[in-house]
C-alpha cells in the first residue's frame, strides 16, 4: 500500500496540516463506480486510494453520501446519519475512513445543514400536520400574500424562480407555502428552532465520533433568515446573486455566525486538529472573513479567486484582497480553480470571457479554445499551488478535463436545467463521470460494458489516468510533480508572498529567498525575472524567455 509522505513543515508542528493542505474534492457519484450501476460508490472510491496517494494530496472532500432521493446529486439529505444504498453503508464509510488513514490521507465530509431533503422524516410530518402544527416549525411555511395565492415575499431560488411552494394541506386544499433556497425538494430549516439546534449538532458528533478530519459546510449564509422574512425588493426577474448581495434578507445574515460558533463549539470538544470549510459565496473576501473569524470557521472557499478571469490584474488584485481580508481574523487562505458547481476551467480559460458565471448559469458562447484553455489551465494550476494557504484540486482537474458541453438535454440531471425553463444548462457538464483507462466508455469508471449516469465523450480515451501515467508531458505528471515539490518546499507552507513588478501581464511573486513563481499572462513571450534553477514549467521554456499561457516555479536558492 503507498503511503503520503508526510509534509515537513506540517510534520514538523510549524503549521496545521489544513493551514497549507491540498484537498481533492472527491465528487462521489463520478469518481468510480464499484458495483456497475452507472453511479460512483464508496466501494469505487476506496479502489482509487492510491491514485490520490500518487498524486500527492493531504485529504479528500467527499461531497453528501447521505440517504437522499438524489433531487440535487445528493444534497437533499434524508438521513444524515446513513449512507445512502447507492453510495454503500456505513461499514464501507468506515472502511473507507481506516484506509485512508492508513494511507496517511485525511477525509472531510459535507454537511447539508441549510436544508432537507423533501423525504426527510421532518418534512414529511411538517407536511402531515398541517397549518400551526410544532411540525411545521422546523421548516418556513408561511401564509401565502394576498388569498393566498401569492408566495409570502419575492426570495428567489439559486437554481431559478421563487424560492416558495405550495403545499396541498393533509385536508385537500391549497394551503401554506415552504421556502426553498434551492430545489423544492430542499426545504430550508427554519434555524432558530431548538430542535433543529440540537439534532444537527447531534449530526455532526455522530461523524466526528467516527473519526472525520474535518467537515465542509454546505451554503452556510442560507442558514440565517432576517427575521419576519421581509421581501429583498428584487426586481422582476432577477437572478440569484449572492455573491453580488448586500444586506439581503435571505443570504448572509448575521444569525449565522451564532450557528458557525455553536458548531465550532461542538468541534473544538474533540480536541485533534479537525478542520470546518465553509462554502460561503458572499460579496468579496472582506464579508467572507467574518466566517473564518477564530471562533468560527477554519478556512472558507475562495469563490472571487475561482471567479476572477484569466488577467494579471484581476488575479493580483483578488490574491491581495484575499490576504488583507484574512490577516485580520488570522486565517489561511484557500485557492480553488473549479467544482463540481462551476464550469471546468480548462474550458472557462479558454472562451472570450475567461470570468465564471454561477453554477453553469452562464452563457451558451462560441466554443471554447481548448488549447488555449488548456495551456492557461496547467498555467494556473502552478500559480495556484504556489499561493500561501491551502488549495482545492476538483477531480477530474488533475487531468486536465474540459467542461462537457454536448451533453444531450434528455440526460441532464441539474435541477437548474429544468428550473431555468431549460435555458441554463447547469452544472451537469462539469461532473461527466472520470475516465480511468481503457479506450472507450466507461473508462474504467466502472466494469467494462455498464453506462456511467452521464455519458463520457468518445475523446476522454486520451486523457484516462492510465494514458495519462504513460505521457511524461501530461497534465497528471505536472500535477504529480508540483505536489511533490509543493511538499517538500518548506518556504511554500511558511514564507509570505511577495511580488516583483516585472511589467504588464505577468505575475511574479516570491515565498522567502529561495523560491519564485513567474506566470505569463499577457500575449507576448517575457523574459524570466532574475537567475534561478527551473524547478518546474507548465509548458516549453526556451532558454531564459516565459511563453504567453505558461508558469514556472523557480530555485533561487
Ligand atoms: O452550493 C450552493 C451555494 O451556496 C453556492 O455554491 C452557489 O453557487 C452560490 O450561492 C450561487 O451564488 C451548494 C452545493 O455545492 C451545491 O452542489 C448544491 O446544489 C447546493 O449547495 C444546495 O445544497
Amino acid at each position: 500500500m503507498r503511503r503520503a509522505a508526510p509534509s515537513s513543515p506540517v510534520a514538523a508542528g510549524l503549521r496545521p496540516w489544513w493551514a497549507t493542505a491540498v484537498v481533492y474534492e472527491v465528487y462521489l457519484r463520478s469518481f468510480a463506480d464499484s458495483d456497475g450501476d452507472g453511479v460512483g460508490d464508496i466501494g469505487g472510491l476506496r479502489s482509487r486510494l492510491d491514485h490520490l496517494v500518487d498524486l500527492g494530496v493531504d485529504a479528500i472532500w467527499v461531497t453528501p453520501w447521505y440517504r437522499s432521493p438524489m433531487a440535487d446529486g445528493g444534497y437533499d439529505v434524508s438521513d444524515h446519519c446513513d449512507i445512502d444504498p447507492l453510495f454503500g453503508t456505513l461499514q464501507e464509510a468506515d472502511a473507507l475512513l481506516a484506509e485512508a488513514h492508513e494511507r496517511g490521507l485525511r477525509l472531510v465530509v459535507d454537511l447539508v445543514a441549510n436544508h432537507t431533503s423533501c423525504e426527510h422524516p421532518w418534512f414529511r410530518a411538517a407536511l402531515a400536520a398541517g397549518r400551526g402544527s410544532a411540525e411545521r416549525e422546523r421548516y418556513l411555511f408561511r401564509d401565502g400574500r394576498g388569498d393566498g395565492s401569492e408566495p409570502p415575499n419575492d426570495w428567489i431560488s439559486a437554481f431559478g424562480g421563487s424560492a416558495w411552494t405550495r403545499v396541498r394541506e393533509p385536508d385537500g386544499v391549497a394551503g401554506q407555502w415552504y421556502l426553498h433556497t434551492f430545489a423544492p425538494e430542499q426545504p430550508d430549516l427554519d434555524w432558530t428552532h431548538a430542535g433543529v439546534q440540537d439534532d444537527m449538532d447531534a449530526v455532526l458528533r455522530f461523524w466526528l465520533d467516527r473519526g472525520v478530519d474535518g467537515v465542509r459546510v454546505d451554503a452556510a449564509p442560507a442558514m440565517a433568515k432576517a427575521p419576519g422574512l421581509p421581501s429583498a425588493g428584487h426586481l422582476p426577474g432577477a437572478a440569484f446573486d449572492s455573491g453580488g448581495w448586500v444586506d439581503s434578507p435571505q443570504w448572509d445574515v448575521e444569525a449565522v455566525h451564532d450557528i458557525l460558533r455553536r458548531w465550532r463549539r461542538t468541534a473544538d470538544a474533540y480536541g485533534g486538529d479537525r478542520v470546518f470549510v465553509v462554502e460561503a459565496v458572499v460579496k468579496g473576501p472582506e464579508r467572507l472573513s467574518r466566517y473564518v473569524r477564530p471562533d468560527e470557521m477554519h478556512t472558507a472557499f475562495n469563490f472571487d479567486y475561482l471567479r476572477s478571469p484569466w488577467d494579471a490584474t484581476a488575479v493580483r488584485a483578488v490574491v491581495d484582497r484575499t490576504l488583507a481580508a484574512l490577516a485580520p481574523v488570522a486565517a489561511p487562505a484557500t485557492w480553488v480553480l473549479s467544482s463540481h458547481d462551476e464550469t471546468r476551467h480548462v474550458t472557462r480559460f479558454g472562451r472570450a470571457d475567461t470570468a465564471a458565471a454561477t453554477m453553469g448559469f452562464d452563457e451558451l458562447s462560441a466554443p471554447a479554445d481548448l488549447d488555449l484553455g488548456g495551456r492557461r489551465a496547467r498555467a494556473a494550476a502552478l500559480l495556484t499551488l504556489a499561493l500561501p494557504g491551502g488549495t482545492y484540486v476538483y477531480q477530474g482537474e488533475e487531468l486536465g478535463l474540459p467542461e462537457v458541453e454536448d451533453l444531450p438535454d434528455e440526460v441532464r440531471q441539474d435541477p437548474t436545467w429544468e428550473r431555468s425553463g431549460r435555458t441554463a444548462r447547469g452544472r451537469d457538464g462539469c461532473r461527466v463521470p472520470l475516465p480511468w483507462s481503457g479506450a472507450r466508455p466507461p473508462f474504467g469508471f466502472g466494469p467494462d460494458g455498464t453506462t456511467p449516469w452521464l455519458p463520457q465523450p468518445s475523446a476522454w480515451a486520451a486523457c484516462t489516468v492510465q494514458a495519462q501515467l504513460e505521457d511524461p508531458g501530461s497534465v497528471l505528471q505536472l500535477y504529480r510533480a508540483a505536489l511533490r515539490l509543493r511538499r517538500s518546499t518548506s518556504a511554500l507552507h511558511l514564507e509570505p508572498l511577495t511580488w516583483l513588478d516585472v511589467g504588464p501581464g505577468v505575475l511574479a511573486f516570491d515565498r522567502g529567498a529561495a523560491f519564485r513563481c513567474v506566470v505569463n499572462l499577457s500575449s507576448g513571450p517575457v523574459p524570466l525575472p532574475g537567475h534561478g534553477r527551473l524547478l518546474l514549467a507548465s509548458g516549453p521554456v526556451l532558454g531564459t524567455e516565459l511563453p504567453p499561457d505558461t508558469a514556472a516555479w523557480l530555485d533561487r536558492a
